[in-house]
């Protein structure tokens, strides 16, 4: 079949009608040039407008690093915390209003090294947020040190005799801490990731999804497009998202990451613990109220 021409002029009113650009700060991302960070903030607005959440409902949350400079390039409510502190923050908006989309960003050091501490937490109380997980291996914004996701022989400012460290598998780790939803993605293909975001955007908890992403400037030779590219499967058609055993299976295939869906379930959010403590408390001061007269 003969390749129909693209033009310039068709692409850029078809991003303008789309209403995707609403979502997209007047601030211009300062992320060198060929980041895999690039496909992250095209695609989590294209989520957002497919999904019909206005600007004013939505707040993304970061910590700190090049991935959590995010906030500042869409147009939702935004929140920069502190370095490793982007899920607490996260908790305390989505527990106060209830109603809001809560998107948490961050890096594999905000969320892994210094931040490591709060993942389990958010999974196994079930709150309501969506954590986009930006990895690129490697510590960008601070030029490029080892991060805990960096690969064993990778040469870093830190570990100019290669990294010997064994690195922590995210997929694995949320799957066991209780996440109700977990998926990977590769910002290298930029479509299904906007896809993932929309769906961990609609699940009902704890949304985890991990985003493999190169960092061009600091990493020439481990986390390439070229190397995650020839890497990279699908989730096998046959894989049951429902079973959990399956799913940690195909988490502990680090040589040939699966991108898709990789387990979903339901349980009661935080929120639905909270109202039941709620409507518990009430009903017993209801009672002391009536003995009382
Ligand atoms: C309390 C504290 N410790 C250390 C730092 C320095 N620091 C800033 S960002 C960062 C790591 C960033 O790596 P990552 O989270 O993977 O984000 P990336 O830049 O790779 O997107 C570090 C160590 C800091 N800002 N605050
Ligand atoms: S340093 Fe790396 S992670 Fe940071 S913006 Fe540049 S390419 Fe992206
Ligand atoms: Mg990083």
């Amino acid at each position: 079949m003969k390749a129909q021409p693209i033009y310039l002029e068709d692409k850029l009113r078809e991003i303008h009608e789309s209403g995707r650009l609403a979502y997209r700060s007047r601030s211009m991302p300062t992320w060198c040039p060929g980041c895999g960070y690039f496909s992250i903030v095209d695609g989590l607005p294209g989520a957002l407008n497919e999904a019909g959440i206005a600007t004013k409902d939505a707040v993304v949350v970061s910590g700190i690093g090049c991935s959590s400079r995010f906030p500042f390039f869409v147009n939702t409510y935004g929140f920069h915390t502190l370095h490793g502190r982007v899920l607490p923050v996260a908790t305390g908006i989505k527990t106060a209003n209830d109603a809001l989309t809560v998107i948490a960003v961050g890096g594999d050091g905000d969320g892994f090294a210094i931040g490591g501490g709060h993942v389990p937490h958010a999974a196994r109380r079930n709150i309501d947020l969506t954590y986009l997980l930006f990895d690129n291996g490697i510590y960008g914004l601070t030029k490029g040190q080892t991060s805990p996701t960096s690969a064993i022989g990778f040469r870093t400012s830190t570990s100019p005799y290669e990294n010997a460290d064994q690195p922590l598998n995210p997929l694995l780790m949320v799957l066991t801490y209780g996440a109700t939803w977990v998926g990977q993605a590769y910002a290298g293909r930029p479509q299904q990731l906007e896809a993932l975001i929309k769906q961990a955007i609609a699940h009902r908890g704890f949304s985890y999804l991990h985003i493999l992403s190169p960092c061009v400037t600091f990493d020439k030779t481990d986390r390439t497009y070229q190397r995650l590219g020839d890497h990279v499967i699908d989730v096998p058609t046959e894989h049951n998202t429902g079973d959990l055993g399956a799913a940690i299976a195909l988490a502990m295939k680090v040589e040939s990451p699966a991108l898709g869906l990789l387990y979903r379930t339901t349980r009661p959010t935080l929120a639905d613990t909270l109202d039941a403590a709620v409507e518990k408390a009430s009903s017993k001061a209801a009672s002391g109220r009536r003995r009382a007269a």
